[in-house]
């Protein structure tokens, strides 16, 4: 008995304690001129208190799913600086349309003076895009693309052309089949970034359309690997469960490519230059040209992510009054076990 009295009393004593301090903390907050409120006022105004001689850019990022992502943000944040004039905020998105949607209305509140937006997919911009219009802010859409019947939605695209990169895989390809004097049938299994990213649906067109021209090429299964390295292993291994006779592995980006690489190793299989499995990838990171230059893989489609520079240039053209671009391409290439060599030690992601 007495153990019970004993418990309870801990625990009206507990109790007791919290509304004590629970007290405390709300009188120091809400009626003093305390340092709590102070400062959340003083970091609020920080925030807001921009230099006006600066250009205020909301940049909206896809996430964090790759090098070329980490890439994109980076020469992104190192272009659009105070020093170069610039005032950026910078959100990732984690891949998620809604968190970029959520995002841009922020941006729209803060009247910052332009918005960069990295789309995760091509559809549902529209109303987002108007009410952005409707406030007076010019967006630039970089890296992929939107769909939208308005093209005065955005006021310029800075990124790649992802047919042309699926184009140039399929041509690799065409080529190597000449070169080897390979005639018969081609098992190819193809892993896709993430599904109506411009990234997707621009790689699978292009190299579709290559494809189309070769009846003893068999596409045996494509799925969406979300550009991954985690989710590109996963698939890999159960296509290598699936099909025995895989010819050809077709990777929409390096990240994805280095969990294929581990998921055949694992399973024993040769691939690149002298092994049975073929690895075409996409991106053209530093570890994928070294894969390349080792043999491991066989062909890499660059995709620029450096495209910092190009977006400060044209914000700032724009706010001048100069005429600018609306599609603006980057250059990029294929890279082979014949040329892969110039390019790794140059290669600064
Ligand atoms: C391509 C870009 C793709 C890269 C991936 O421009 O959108 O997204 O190929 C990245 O590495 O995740």
């Amino acid at each position: 008995m007495k153990k019970i009295i004993g418990s309870w009393k801990k625990i009206i004593l507990v109790i007791l304690g919290i509304i004590v301090v629970g007290t405390l903390w709300f009188d120091l907050y809400m009626f003093s001129p305390s340092s709590l409120k102070e400062l959340y006022n003083s970091e609020r105004a920080s925030e807001t208190d921009e230099d006006d001689s600066l250009i205020s850019v909301g940049f909206c990022q896809v996430g964090s799913e790759s090098v070329w992502r980490t890439a994109n943000t980076n020469s992104i944040q190192n272009n659009l600086t105070e020093e170069n004039g610039f005032f950026l905020r910078f959100a990732n998105a984690r891949q998620k349309q809604e968190n970029q949607i959520k995002t841009i209305r922020e941006y729209i509140s803060q009247k910052v003076d332009y918005i960069v937006l990295a789309p995760a997919t091509e559809y549902g911009w529209e109303t987002v895009l108007s009410e952005a219009k409707e406030a007076g802010i010019p967006v630039i859409i970089v890296d992929r693309m939107v769909e939208v019947k308005d093209q005065d939605l955005y006021t310029a695209f800075v990124g790649t052309n992802m047919y042309d990169e699926g184009r140039k895989a399929g041509e690799w390809l065409e080529e190597y089949c000449e070169e080897k004097n390979i005639t018969q049938d081609l098992n190819i299994v193809i892993l896709t970034g993430t599904e109506g990213s411009t990234a997707e649906i621009g790689r699978t067109k292009g190299f579709a359309n290559v494809a189309k021209r070769h009846r003893e090429w068999k596409i045996l299964e494509s799925r969406d690997g979300d550009f991954t390295t985690t989710k590109g292993k996963e698939i890999m291994e159960d296509y290598i469960k699936k099909y025995k006779n895989i010819d050809v592995v077709i990777s929409q980006n390096d990240d994805m490519t280095f969990g294929v690489i581990e998921a055949l190793d694992e399973a024993g299989i040769t691939h690149g230059t002298n092994g049975r499995v073929k690895v075409i990838s996409y991106d053209g990171s530093r570890q994928a040209l070294r894969m390349l230059r080792d043999g491991y893989i066989n062909a890499d489609v660059e995709c620029n992510p450096l495209q910092g520079e190009y977006i400060a240039d044209i914000i700032k053209a724009h706010k001048n009054g100069e005429p600018i671009e609306k599609i603006n391409y980057i250059e990029e290439k294929l890279f082979t076990i014949y040329n892969v060599n110039g390019y790794i030690s140059s290669r600064t992601y």
